[in-house]
């Protein structure tokens, strides 16, 4: 049997892996995944092999015993294979086919997956067509990763946030969304000059990045259904005196927020992200 091209550890079911999962299944990359739920992963020896760990082996004295240090509380096992070839000691965690390389951040391991496509000219062009569309692409993985980053504090402390925080993940939110928002604009008036179309605004479905599907819509999707759980702890909010960020998104950015929602119902989308944003299209 084939080596899958690569194979990721991580907390499941986590948006972050999805990116590269929707990327895989529309270029027909070999991904393996390995993980379990959040809860979970501190009986886990995290590592290229990654295994559940035995009663004897959750010990202090375990050499792979770290404090987590992101997200995580308790005692993770981190071995020193696994923190070389992941220095910062994050999941997901990806590793090449014979385990030697670690691909780390969940945008890099979707370049990844996209560098190992086949040569086909059939398959979608998910890095763009040029050095300029690719480099494009980057520019809105970055900005989504500063994005995930805001949004990443934001959701880890929502249930006792200060008001500076909460502020800080409100101008985080109207930056990216602004830009995102613009970028749609200005797709949806290229894509109606190229097809004659009169009125722009009744395009949903343009792209982020040369008016094709790229790493950037894929990148956005995940990171942003991520963010939208904040609706789960509404009443939460509430009680502190604060409300939902996203509340009329819909209305102040359109074209984002369809954009995420018609992507969202793509097939290969779909079939990654389940239900996940079943809560938020149809809200109580
Ligand atoms: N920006 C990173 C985020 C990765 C990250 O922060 N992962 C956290 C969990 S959400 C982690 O692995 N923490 C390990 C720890 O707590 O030691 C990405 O997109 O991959």
């Amino acid at each position: 049997m084939n080596q899958p091209v690569l194979r990721i550890f991580s907390y499941l079911p986590n948006p972050r892996v999805w990116k590269s999962l929707i990327a895989a299944k529309l270029l027909g990359v070999d991904v393996v995944v390995t993980g379990d739920k959040p809860a979970q992963l501190g009986n886990w020896l995290w590592d290229a092999h990654p295994r559940l760990l035995t009663e004897e082996e959750k010990t202090p004295d375990n050499p792979a015993a770290r404090q987590g240090r992101r997200g995580f509380k308790g005692t993770l096992y981190k071995t020193d294979e696994f923190l070389q070839a992941h220095p910062f000691g994050t999941v997901p965690a990806a590793f090449s086919a014979d385990g030697r390389v670690g691909i780390f951040e969940s945008n890099s391991i979707l370049r990844s997956v996209v560098r190992a496509a086949p040569n086909d000219p059939e398959l979608p062009k998910l890095y763009g067509r040029s050095h300029y569309e690719a480099s494009r692409i980057d520019s809105f993985l970055d900005a989504n990763l500063v994005f995930a980053r805001e949004a990443q504090v934001y959701l880890l402390g929502i249930e006792s946030l200060s008001e500076e925080a909460y502020q800080r993940m409100v101008g985080a939110y109207e930056f990216y969304l602004d830009g995102l928002e613009a970028a749609l604009t200005e797709s949806e008036a290229e894509q109606s000059v190229d097809s004659g179309r009169k009125n722009p605004a009744d395009e949903t479905n343009s792209f982020l990045v040369g008016g094709i599907l790229s790493i950037a819509d894929i990148s956005f999707v995940c990171d942003f259904a991520q963010f939208l759980r904040e609706g789960h702890y509404e009443k939460s909010l509430q009680a502190q005196g604060y409300g939902l960020i996203s509340r009329g998104g819909l209305q102040q950015y359109p074209r984002t927020y369809k954009h995420l929602l018609s992507m969202s119902t793509r097939p290969e989308f779909a079939q990654i992200m389940g239900s996940y944003l079943d809560w938020y299209r149809s809200p109580k």
